[in-house]
């Protein structure tokens, strides 16, 4: 619901935001470790490197060069956004020639279910830790996916947010220039624009929550005032009471033992993990069970 056009523009702005650590702490851990993730992973043959909601592919050079500096890499970034995937193209051509890209348009599942058979070595990324951002069950669903687009000597580098102070963690959800507040409203934005929405998006307050039980910062749109608000495409009125929320994102953060709870059914095993010099996420290095 949050990623349209805009959604990922606003995204993008989120990580460049002081508070916002998750992007600037993989990008340290990947910088640091990506020798170490490659000579762990590599058994000679040519590597194809499928990444998963690829974006612009800024992080992803980082272990593209690595990669390439040992041997022949293909990269296969996928994403929703056309206009990421071809800057995504350009980026690697400028940055790491050499490099065979072949950009994917999709959802992730489907791209998954959709990638030829292949001879060499297939490396899945889903970094960013986007994966928080599916419940465990969903999250266990997608993982089940990748582990059948892999076969015995491939891996997957997932990215992991983890659990830290809660001031540290709220602070980076609720940025003092409203940056992520415009991102959480648009979703109120498209839903006016695609379905025939009628929200005052003035009249919903940007909430971030710590849900200790859960392990999650949550979203939510907090309604001021009692409204009705009607959405013309569902023939739907919704009624909020004052104070009355919208629960619109999970972000969940991991301790080891979670990201393993999330593997083991899908047939993952995790191998290493790496992390920034300050331990606020990991990158895992996972390899079919
Ligand atoms: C994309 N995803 C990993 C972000 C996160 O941190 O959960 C989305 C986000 N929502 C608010 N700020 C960033």
């Amino acid at each position: 619901v949050f990623y349209d056009a805009r959604g990922s523009a606003i995204y993008e702005e989120i990580t460049d935001l002081a508070v916002y650590y998750p992007t600037r702490a993989e990008t340290e851990a990947l910088l640091q470790h990506a020798d170490a993730m490659v000579d762990a992973l590599g058994d000679g043959r040519p590597v194809s490197v499928v990444e998963l909601g690829a974006g612009t592919a800024l992080k992803s050079v980082i272990l593209l060069r690595a990669l390439h500096a040992r041997g022949a890499t293909t990269f296969v970034p996928v994403d929703v956004s056309p206009t990421a995937l071809s800057l995504a193209c350009e980026r690697v051509a400028r940055e790491v020639p050499g490099v065979q890209v072949h950009a994917i348009v999709s959802a992730h599942e489907p791209a998954l279910a959709a990638l030829p058979p292949h001879d060499g070595q297939r490396l899945l990324l889903f970094l960013g830790s986007s994966i928080g951002n599916y419940e465990d069950p969903a999250a266990i669903a997608l993982l089940r996916h990748m582990r059948h687009a892999m076969r015995a000597g491939d891996a997957l580098l997932l990215g992991t947010d983890l659990r830290k102070d809660i001031p540290t963690l709220l602070a980076a959800y609720d940025d003092p220039q409203g940056v992520t507040a415009r991102f959480n409203l648009n979703a109120l934005v498209r839903i006016n624009r695609e379905l025939g929405g009628h929200f005052e998006v003035g009249r919903f307050r940007h909430q971030a929550l710590w849900n200790e039980e859960a392990s999650r910062i949550e979203m939510h749109l907090m309604s001021l005032g009692r409204q009705q608000v009607r959405i013309d495409a569902l023939d739907l009125v919704c009624t909020f009471e004052d104070g009355e929320t919208i629960h619109t994102e999970n972000s969940i953060k991991y301790d080891t033992a979670h990201v393993d709870r999330l593997l083991e059914p899908a047939g993952l095993v995790r191998q290493a993990s790496f992390h920034d010099a300050g331990h606020r996420v990991a990158v895992h290095l996972i390899r079919p069970g």
